[in-house]
């Protein structure tokens, strides 16, 4: 690395030298010049025509972009407040797209067609207030009204009315795997802190806290469809993100306190897999196993399974060496099916008890096994009290 920074540093020192020795070269003004440095009109028209077909080029790959990858876009939130959230992205798209194109146009025919020539002279034009004015205005208006609204969407997005009936889950990252844990009955997480992990509570959770009794931890986000969820975000060692695109959610999990997002999830895992985008979807990728298939089996090995839908929470931050495995499944449920697999859940105290048991168990001296000892029977005549030795 050091000299890779060395090898930097020569060359850029070098690239000044030579820069300083062509500025020195250009005050000597009157003096027998090299002339071969400036352009002349035949370099001036290769110029302007890379620039402009630069501008056709980028508008080509822009509009086969949309066509070829505009189906890779997720459609359909999963989440209400996703509708908001896509709206703002696209307007902001809109207003983007509207004002590269025309001033990336300009630009580079601009470029084109004032293209040096001989003869030809720039014209100075010092200011002119009237253009500079429209030019200030019109983006301050446009961008003041983008922020705004962000603003407006962000604040709607982010607020959790406190009477409202809500549903609390915390989502525990660390590198790097998900654990989610439930509030169980009482709706309250019990409390936590990084210094009480120990053995399987592995999330530290404190046990001597009544809230923390009915808590459950599972591997597996399971939620209701309808209900409000609070998650409550913590991280045992790094700056990690909860990402879960599909619900247009995404928030730091920073060790050492507790950030929120809040959402309510509109649709069940089963009704997002029957939509036509995601049939299409699994369609396609199924179709690139498929044929990914056909050479594993060629080459002797085992092929792949179909792909089936789910929804995931993934990691968003560059977390160390497996973070682009940090993943963990989301199930949305219906409000019965999810009834029906929390109470298979066991609870965290459950699991932690379950767990000391088995460890005294492991510990409990274990009474010694009597070995029949194999006896000289010579020796025993002559023992004066013989032992039986059974
Ligand atoms: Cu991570």
């Amino acid at each position: 690395m050091t000299s890779l920074l060395v090898i930097i540093v020569l060359l850029l020192v070098g690239v000044a030298i030579w820069q300083m020795t062509k500025i020195f070269d250009l005050t000597q003004v009157g003096a027998n010049r090299n002339r071969s440095q400036i352009a002349d009109n035949k370099d001036n028209n290769i110029q302007g025509y890379l620039m402009f077909g630069f501008l056709v080029f980028l508008y080509i790959f822009v509009i086969y972009g949309l066509f070829a990858w505009s189906h890779l876009v997720l459609i359909d939130p999963a989440s209400e407040h996703g509708t908001d959230y896509d709206n703002l992205m696209w307007i902001t798209f809109g207003v983007v797209f509207f004002v590269i194109a025309i001033t990336q146009a300009l630009l580079f025919y601009f470029a084109f067609k004032y293209r040096g020539a001989e003869g030809k002279q720039a014209v100075y034009f010092a200011d002119n207030d009237k253009l500079e004015f429209i030019w200030t205005i019109i983006p301050v208006f446009v961008l003041a009204g983008l922020i705004l609204y962000g603003l407006y969407t962000w604040t709607n997005i982010m607020f959790v009315d406190e009477d409202e009936d809500v549903m609390y889950v915390e989502l525990y990252a660390k590198q790097f795997a998900w654990t989610a844990r439930y509030s169980g009955k009482d709706n309250v997480l019990g409390k936590a802190n990084v210094r009480l992990i120990e053995g399987i509570n592995t999330m530290g959770v404190d046990m001597e806290d009544p809230n923390a009794q009915d808590d459950i931890a599972t591997t597996e986000l399971h939620i209701p469809k309808g209900k409000k969820i609070v998650f409550k975000l913590r991280s045992q060692d790094v700056l990690h993100s909860a990402f879960m695109p599909h619900f247009r959610a995404q928030m730091n999990c920073v060790p050492g306190m507790v950030t929120q997002f809040a959402f309510r999830p509109i649709m069940t895992t089963d009704e997002m897999r029957q939509t036509e985008h995601m049939i299409e979807k699994v369609h396609n990728i199924n179709k690139i196993r498929s044929k990914k298939s056909t050479e594993l089996v060629a080459n002797g090995e085992s092929p792949l399974d179909p792909y089936t839908f789910d929804y995931l929470l993934l990691c968003n931050k560059i977390c160390g060496a497996s973070h682009y495995n940090m993943q963990m499944k989301i199930v949305v449920d219906t409000p019965e099916d999810y009834q029906n697999w929390l109470k298979n859940q066991p609870t965290i105290a459950k699991t932690v008890i379950d767990e000391k048991i088995a460890k005294a168990a492991e510990n409990a001296p274990v009474a010694t096994p009597v070995i029949a000892k194999k006896v000289d029977s010579t020796k025993v005549a002559v023992v004066a009290t013989p032992i039986a030795v059974k």
